[in-house]
Order: C-alpha cells, then sequence, then structure tokens
C-alpha cells in the first residue's frame, strides 16, 4: 500500500471511473474502444507491460495461432482491416502481439491503459452499487461497471513435479516466456508438455538446441497446419472482400472457415467405413491424408466412427514416425475430440531427426527434478533447460485467482465450487455489474476468440445503453436463469464424447489437481448461442435483473 493509501480508507483513496477493464489482450482494448464510443470513462488495469494478453505472456518459440490471422483479428474496424496486412495464414505470436500494438496506437488506447497493473481483488458496495478493485501495489478503483477481460487460457499451471526448485539450470514457461527470448543454442533441453505450446515449441527448439528429451504424459492429436506466407496481392484480394469474409464467418458454426470441409466422406452413401474392412479404412489415409481421422461427421457423436478415426491417426503416425516404438507413444488412445485439436509445424519430423528423444511418461514416469535433471523411474537425464509447457487453469482460474466478492461478501471461486454457473458466460448472479468477456459457460474457446470478444463487448455495450436509457444502476442474473443456463450448457455435452470418462481436458478441468470435473464451455455453436442471447434481450433480459 502505498504512504497516501496508508491513512486514508480505501474508498476515499481511490480513483473513480464509470468502467474498470481487466486485462489487455484482444479482450480489453475491444472493450476500453466500446466504452469511449459509449461516452464512459474506463481505465483499464493490465499486469503485463504491454498489450496482447495471450499474446503478450505466450511468446514462445513456434507459438502461432491456430485459425487464420485475416479470420483471427477486429472487425470492428474498416481502417485497421484495411491498414494491417498479415504476412502469413497463421501469424506467429510476434506478428499478433505487433498488431495488437498497432490497434492500440492506432486508436489512441494507451492513455487509458494502466500497465504492470495486478488486479488481486474487488468487492461489490451494496450500498453504492459499484465496485472497489484493488490492486497488487495497494491502488484502489471504484467504477459502477468492472468488465473482466482476463482471458481463457491465461492462468498458467505449474505441474506438481517434485524438486522442480532444485534444478540448477534454466526453467522456462512457455506461458511466462521471456521477454528476450532465449538462446538454446548447444543446450540440452527438456521440454514437458506436449499440448499446443509443446507440439508447437519443439520442432522450433530442436532446430537450435543441441538436443531436446520430450516429456510426454499424453499424445497429442495434431496435424500440419499448412501454413504460409500471404503475397501483396493475395493481401490486397483479401482486403478487397473482408466486407463478405466476415459475413461468411458469422454464417459459419465457429467464425473460422479453414475446418469446414472435413465431413464429406459422410456423404458418400458408399463408404460405409465402419463396416469396411480395415484396408479400405486405411485407404482413407492415402485419399485424404491428415484429414482422415476427422472425416467423418459423426466422429464426435459415435464411439466406433471416433475409433475408427483413432486407429486411421495411429496410421498417419506410423507413417510419419521412423522409430516405431515412438509412433506407438505418439498415438493417443482417447477419443478424438476430448482435447483441443492442435496444428503443428514439423512435429512428427523432429522425432525423426535425431536431435529429438521422447520420454513416455506412461512408460516411464518422472520421479522428480534433481539439480542436473529430470529423473524418472529408469533413468537420469541431465538438461541444461526445461521448458514447462504444461497448461493453464483454464476458464475460471484467472478469475478465481482475484479475490471477487459480491453481494453479501460471497466470494466468486466459493460459488464456483460446483461448476462455474453464470447466465450466457456473461454474468454470475450475487456479482452485479460484473461483466465477463468470454466467461465460462459462453462458447469463446469452441469458437473464433476474436469474434466471440466483439460479440460480448457489443451485447455487454448494449445492455449498459439500455441501463442508461431506463435509468438503471445495477444488472445482474437470477439464479433461476443461470442454473438453466447451466443446465442447457451442459446437456449439449451430457452423453457425448467430450464428456465421456475416457476424456480428460481442460474444457472438463480435469487437468488442475482438485477442480470439479464439469464441462466449461458452450458447444452449440456461436449461430445457436447469439440466438440465444439476441432472444433474451428481445425478451426484456430475461434471466436478468435490473434495479
Ligand atoms: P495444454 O493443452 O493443457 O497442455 C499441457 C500439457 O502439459 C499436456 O500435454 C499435459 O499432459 C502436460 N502436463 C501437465 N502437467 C504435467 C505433468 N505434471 N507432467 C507431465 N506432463 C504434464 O496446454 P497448452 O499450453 O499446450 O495449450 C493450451 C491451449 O492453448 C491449447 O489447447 C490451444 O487452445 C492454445 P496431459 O494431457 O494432462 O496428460
Amino acid at each position: 500500500m502505498s504512504d497516501a493509501n496508508a491513512t486514508t480508507p480505501p474508498r476515499e483513496s481511490a480513483t473513480r471511473f464509470d468502467v474498470i477493464v481487466i486485462g489487455a489482450g484482444f479482450g480489453g482494448l475491444c472493450v476500453l474502444h466500446k466504452m469511449r464510443e459509449l461516452g464512459l470513462t474506463a481505465r483499464v488495469l493490465e499486469m503485463g507491460d504491454g498489450v496482447g494478453g495471450t499474446w503478450y505472456w505466450n511468446r514462445y518459440p513456434g507459438a502461432r495461432v491456430d485459425v487464420q490471422g485475416i479470420e483471427y483479428s477486429y472487425s470492428f474496424s474498416k481502417e485497421i482491416e484495411q491498414e494491417w496486412d498479415w504476412s502469413e495464414i497463421m501469424p506467429t505470436q510476434p506478428e499478433l502481439e505487433r498488431y495488437l500494438n498497432f490497434v492500440a496506437d492506432r486508436l489512441d488506447l494507451r492513455r487509458d491503459i494502466q500497465f504492470a497493473t495486478k488486479v488481486v481483488a474487488m468487492t461489490y458496495d451494496e450500498a453504492h452499487g459499484d465496485w472497489l478493485v484493488q490492486t497488487e501495489a495497494g491502488d484502489y478503483f471504484v467504477a459502477q461497471f468492472v468488465i473482466a477481460a482476463t482471458g481463457c487460457l491465461s492462468a498458467p499451471l505449474a505441474p506438481n513435479i517434485d524438486g522442480l526448485d532444485s534444478f540448477a539450470g534454466v526453467t522456462l514457461l512457455t506461458n511466462q516466456y521471456p521477454k528476450d527470448g532465449f538462446d538454446f543454442s548447444g543446450k540440452r533441453v527438456a521440454v514437458v508438455g506436449t499440448g499446443s505450446s509443446g507440439v508447437q515449441a519443439i520442432p522450433v527448439i530442436a532446430d537450435e538446441a543441441d538436443h531436446v528429451y520430450v516429456f510426454q504424459r499424453s499424445a497429442a492429436f495434431t496435424r500440419p497446419a499448412n501454413n504460409r506466407a500471404i503475397g501483396p496481392e493475395e493481401m490486397q484480394a483479401i482486403k478487397a472482400d473482408y466486407p463478405a469474409l466476415r459475413q461468411r464467418q458469422l454464417n459459419s458454426f465457429s467464425g473460422t472457415l479453414h475446418f469446414g470441409a472435413v465431413t464429406h466422406v459422410a456423404a458418400d452413401p458408399d463408404d460405409k467405413i465402419l463396416a469396411a474392412p480395415m484396408e479400405k479404412r486405411l485407404s482413407k489415409v492415402d485419399e485424404l491424408g491428415w484429414s482422415a481421422p476427422w472425416a467423418w461427421s459423426d466422429v464426435m457423436e459415435d464411439v466406433e466412427a471416433n475409433k475408427a478415426g483413432v486407429a486411421l491417426y495411429g496410421e498417419l503416425v506410423r507413417r510419419s514416425v521412423d522409430d516405431p516404438d515412438w509412433a506407438e507413444s505418439l498415438t493417443p488412445h482417447y477419443p478424438i475430440g476430448c482435447k483441443r485439436p492442435i496444428l503443428d509445424t514439423g512435429y512428427f519430423d523432429a522425432f525423426n531427426s535425431g536431435r529429438v528423444t521422447l520420454v513416455d511418461l506412461r512408460k516411464d514416469p518422472i520421479r522428480r527434478v534433481t539439480s542436473t535433471g529430470v529423473q524418472t523411474e529408469q533413468e537420469q537425464i541431465d538438461v541444461d533447460v526445461i521448458v514447462l509447457a504444461t497448461g493453464f487453469d483454464a476458464m475460471t482460474g484467472a478469475l478465481n485467482r482475484i479475490d471477487i466478492r459480491g453481494r453479501d461478501g460471497r466470494r466468486l471461486r466459493d460459488e464456483w465450487t460446483d461448476g462455474p454457473y453464470s447466465l450466457l458466460g456473461l454474468q454470475v448472479a450475487g456479482f452485479p455489474n460484473l461483466f465477463t468477456i468470454t466467461g465460462p459457460g459462453s462458447p469463446a474457446v469452441h469458437i473464433n476468440m476474436v469474434m466471440a470478444i466483439e460479440h460480448h463487448t457489443e451485447w455487454i455495450a448494449d445492455c449498459l445503453t439500455y441501463m442508461h436509457e431506463h435509468d438503471y444502476r445495477c444488472v445482474e442474473p437470477t439464479v433461476d436463469a443461470q442454473n438453466a443456463w447451466a443446465d442447457h450448457v451442459w446437456s449439449l455435452v451430457d452423453g457425448t464424447i467430450r464428456a465421456s470418462d475416457s476424456c480428460n481436458s481442460w474444457y472438463l478441468g480435469s487437468n488442475v489437481p482438485g477442480k470439479r470435473r464439469v464441462y466449461m464451455s458452450y458447444v452449440g455453436g456461436q449461430i445457436m448461442y447469439k440466438q440465444k442471447c439476441d432472444e433474451i434481450v428481445a425478451d426484456g433480459y430475461r434471466g436478468f435483473r435490473f434495479s
């Protein structure tokens, strides 16, 4: 706490705004711009010392978005669309960070962003109908509204591996990666974790390092990104097509267009694939390549179709990885669709390079980290660097790490012990005037994240305008409406492969020890979700209570 605040009660010392926004990533920047358009005073509090959020922290080698940049970008500014050139179909982290810095400058956003400011607590003040927000440095802010743009994959998860602190070499986290990068040349490197971050990082680190040891607990479903550069002429054509592209995105299930064409086999009446002999099934690998495992439209609903997909995936891995034992280890033995699919660049090739060794933790688990490296049950592997690519406390982690107290002192993280209840992933009962951008219960992580952010931003702006027009000061969902929404969200996954016992994923929270196993995202797609949002608004904000 600063000296000035030491004798002054927090409320009196606080700086006042209409809106406090937490986070200056894709969400926070979009929200800040919108709040200004509404004529509201807003301050963004950002933990990092630059804009970018996810794209600020996850600066590990090989980090790139796994949808097209031209789709994963703001549509609200036609000027920015025309002024920004993407150099690749799937841009790297540096390019995405540059884009967000460009947006921040272009819209003059920085003057309302306070960097290096971590929000640690916030309390709803019933008497005044506003929030008291506290930072780690002991500064206070009062605002009628708080909009948490804290991200879905932003609370890093340290692995519970004994002895990590005793390692005398360098430990790097993919999701808190050093700003100045790291020189791997001549180094022996351990990478723990083979989710998207590990799979992206491993080939790039292997190109530079002396040797990479990959410590794999679960094999990943990954396929080639087939990324490529975008030339100036193509970029010009894309710019001319932006209005139509955005419309196509809006008309699609997920707001991303390049995953569209994998269901064509199901439409083929001669292709009774499940009844076919394995030889015929395997011919799909020749015909469709890495699309083959996902080729049946019912792969997410039908266990047998899913098993056929997994078998085809194994065949693709066997064809890609020279060492048969490693190929077997690199083949997942859980259903396709449990975890978020990964797009890679040269992942399996890395295992053929002679510079990468696979350590299958299912066969030889890590016992502990020692001062010189990683000790498994069977061997000691000495390394100079350990890279932890061990994921996030997804969806709820970033919010739960803030001490958020709503009405009657109730704490958000306690309210969410049995699962992240919310209405539309936008608001939680008992926490008036707190909005969550892409909160749990919304489709964000299953659709184009930037589209999800823009939609939530617009929805919140419309809600604030409605409140202003009706002279309301507070909005929050009713418990009944919130429960009904949770039932709806869960009904869409109940009995499906996604929630089956054989699935463990961050969608279910099963990567976090002690976290309740509940599916946290809406899988009905963006069109159905927006319809639900619109219906609620058309019905006088049904399920929301204004006062
Ligand atoms: P993920 O996808 O959660 O991957 C984390 C990886 O770390 C995964 O392979 C885990 O194995 C592994 N892990 C976690 N803890 C351990 C321990 N203790 N020992 C060994 N291995 C461990 O996170 P990412 O950062 O890769 O990607 C997150 C999302 O960002 C991704 O889905 C994209 O949407 C972008 P497990 O699978 O749990 O057995």
